[in-house]
């Protein structure tokens, strides 16, 4: 009986411990945030839908933080899987959420409010908080110049934030939080003039001036400040480990440094004017030669906007147009491309638009197979403006600094030397302009961008549509104040 007890306590005994020991075993076991996104092979990440974060474009999704999360992602080796919140506190309250996104990046910086609900990465963009007004409308220099002004900023923003603290200092700041808005439509509104005033980040606004030309920065309010990726508080600090690695990383080897140059280097090379032009153009001009570009593109299998953009660069979308040196129409034909084009007339829009498309999928197919994309690109549009020859040059150059010949990158700092005796008098082509193709690529790849923005299919009912920009027929880039400066 006593025997038979106590072989019962030993077993209850062994029963516990085991028990203990599972349960103990069992939190150890627990996957971390890291372990778990490895074992699901996929990361899920929130962001919001703007030009200077995600959209679809051209080839799928795109953006600046599309990009640096799905390098992330395939370091990781697991899928990416993108969704958009409506507004930031959305955003912010889905960041962690069982089966939800473990990550945001949407252009966020971080403030003390924020710091209790989620932890930020260390840094990698770097913006400053602008206030922006109307063209024609007087401009405010300074923080008392909020008072009395119709001012709208997004919900839960850090911009938000900085006018609750000027209000304590000018109690009759009145501003308006909506959380029905994306920043586009706040710059959209300041151009209408259906608000005085908003509060936006500087990437967003040198990104989105080409779509509301009556926009201007009246001043920066504040001081620069640093975009960061956001986890949930209670992260367990094994995904913010691998973030802050991976940052570091892409700060360190340079691909951080070339995504900001494709997504922000060429932002501003419009300017105000070039800007307000472009808009206006898109709605007189475009249109008249659309169907021309679609046609082209299809034949060449080139993308339309492509097309587009370098026929806005050649000619601003005029097909009588003569230069100088005599290259002539919409796509700017030398004689000779033209005749090896087989183009009888260049001043005909339809063929010059046919002519130029042959022409560009002639040179790029001319280019070194190491070219990959999209440097590929850039260097056809290089071709197209220099000629092969000097191109190549530059290449050339550019391998013997060091650098590399198949990057786009390396080969713009060099095409500027085929203007240098010092440098030109050891290429096989010699003197060429070659400032002109740099600027020219640039110029093209904005162009680009923006036919692509808006020509997207997801805003073609919304901001777009409202903007009434790429609407034939309406002219809503008319300043009703003032004219643009010249
Ligand atoms: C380009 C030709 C290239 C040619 C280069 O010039 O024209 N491209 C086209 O005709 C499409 O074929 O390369 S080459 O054949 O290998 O020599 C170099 O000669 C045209 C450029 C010239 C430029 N725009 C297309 O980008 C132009 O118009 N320059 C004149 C400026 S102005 O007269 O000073 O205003």
């Amino acid at each position: 009986m006593f025997a038979q007890t106590a072989v019962r306590l030993r077993g209850a005994k062994w029963l516990i411990a085991t028990s203990l020991f599972l349960i103990l075993n069992g939190c150890v076991d627990k996957p971390s945030t890291l372990e778990k996104v490895k074992e699901d092979g996929v990361l899920r990440v929130i962001t919001r839908n703007s030009p200077a974060t995600y959209f679809q474009d051209r080839n799928g999704e795109t953006g600046f933080e599309y990009e640096l999360v799905k390098r992330f992602a395939d370091d990781l080796g697991v899928k990416l899987e993108i969704e958009t919140a409506d507004n930031l506190d959305d955003l912010f309250g889905q960041v962690g959420k069982p089966n939800g996104p473990v990550l945001a990046a949407a252009g966020l910086v971080s403030s003390d409010q924020r710091k209790q609900q989620v932890r930020f990465s260390h840094p990698y963009l770097e913006v400053t908080p602008q206030v922006i007004y109307r063209n024609g409308q007087a401009r405010p220099t300074d923080a008392s110049d909020l008072v009395g002004k119709h001012i709208m900023v997004l919900k839960g923003s850090t911009h938000a934030e900085q006018l609750a603290q000027l209000k304590k200092q000018y109690p009759g700041i009145q501003y308006e939080e909506s959380d029905a808005v994306e920043v586009v439509d706040l710059l959209r509104m300041v151009d209408e003039g259906q608000i005085d005033l908003t509060l936006v980040d500087s990437n967003e606004v040198s990104m989105n001036q080409v779509y509301f030309p009556n926009v201007r920065v009246a001043f920066d309010l504040g001081d620069a400040r640093d975009q960061r990726w956001a986890v949930a508080a209670g992260e367990d600090n094994s995904l913010l480990n691998e973030i802050n690695g991976f940052i570091d990383k892409v700060q360190k080897n340079g691909t951080l440094q070339r995504l900001k140059d494709r997504y922000y280097g060429h932002v501003d090379v419009l300017g105000y004017v070039g800007a307000y032009t472009f808009a206006q153009h898109l709605q007189q001009r475009l249109p008249k030669f659309e169907k021309n570009f679609h046609a082209s593109a299809k034949t060449e299998q080139l993308d339309w906007r492509l097309l587009a953009a370098i026929g806005y660069q050649e000619s601003m979308w005029q097909a009588d147009v003569t230069s100088k040196t005599g290259v002539r129409g919409l796509m700017m034909l030398t004689q000779n491309t033209a005749q090896a084009m087989g183009v009888s007339n260049r001043l005909d829009p339809k063929q010059s638009i046919s002519g130029g498309a042959k022409y560009f999928a002639y040179v790029r197919d001319q280019l070194d197979d190491k070219i990959a994309e999209p440097d590929r690109t850039w260097f056809a549009l290089a071709a197209y403006n220099v000629g092969s020859g000097h191109l190549d040059d530059a290449r050339k150059l550019a391998e013997n600094e060091g650098l590399n010949p198949n990057k786009w990158l390396d080969v713009k700092k060099m095409l500027p030397r085929l203007a240098q005796k010092q440098w030109y008098r050891k290429t096989r082509y010699g003197y060429a302009r070659g400032g002109e193709p740099v600027h020219f690529v640039a110029n093209i790849r904005r162009y680009y961008d923006i036919l692509t923005w808006v020509t997207q299919p997801q805003l073609e009912g919304s901001q777009v549509a409202e903007s009434n920009l790429h609407v034939p027929g309406v002219d809503k880039t008319k300043p009703t104040q003032e004219t643009p400066p010249l």
